[in-house]
């Protein structure tokens, strides 16, 4: 698998999925998962609704149709809200490995990553950075490219720097 990096919106990504940093209700919210319903439409969440009347655990993906945006599917993920005190590494790193199978379950062989936990849930950037890269190579998957895609600069620079370890 190649592991990219390019800067810009997640929505607008040409690929087969884009992943969403949800939170366990699964019904919209802010950051990339309002930028994702926005982006997508009313169908969005509607799939939400459909395919998850309880929501998602902490750690786990599911997908939906990516409504309006150029991808096929939304692969949404819960990452740890750190914020509030969820601070279990192992529940930020299986949202990529999860998101990885999940694709693979589609046959996506494009997908795109935003930094899941690294907004509003507060996860401290540089580790954020480190888990999603690291976890995203050391997960065997038939995906052809994960592709990080930063929201500004200074992300973007920390995640290729990591890569290029
Ligand atoms: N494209 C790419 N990256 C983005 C975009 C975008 N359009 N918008 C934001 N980011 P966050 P979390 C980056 O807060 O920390 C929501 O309310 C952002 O700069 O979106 O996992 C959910 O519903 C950061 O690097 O997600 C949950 O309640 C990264 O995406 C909660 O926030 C993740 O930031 C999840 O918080």
């Amino acid at each position: 698998m190649e592991l990219t990096v390019v800067e810009g919106d997640i929505t607008a990504q040409d690929v087969d999925a884009v992943v969403n940093a949800a939170n366990r209700a699964m019904r919209g919210g802010g950051g990339v998962d309002g930028a994702i319903h926005r982006a997508g439409g009313p169908e969005v969440l509607e799939d939400c609704v459909r395919r998850f009347p309880r929501g998602l655990a902490t750690g786990d993906a599911g997908w939906t149709t990516a409504g309006r945006m150029p991808a096929q599917w939304v692969i949404h993920v819960v990452g740890p809200n750190h914020a509030a005190g969820e601070r279990d590494r192992s529940l930020l790193t299986s949202c990529y490995s999860r998101a990885l199978a999940v694709a693979d379950e589609l046959g996506a062989a494009t997908v795109a990553f935003p930094l899941v936990s690294a907004g509003i849930y507060g996860w401290p950037l540089d580790d954020a950075v480190a888990a999603a890269v690291d976890t995203l190579r050391g997960t065997p998957t038939d995906v052809a490219e994960a592709r990080i895609v930063a929201f500004n600069r200074r992300i973007f620079e920390l995640v290729e720097a990591r890569v290029a370890r």
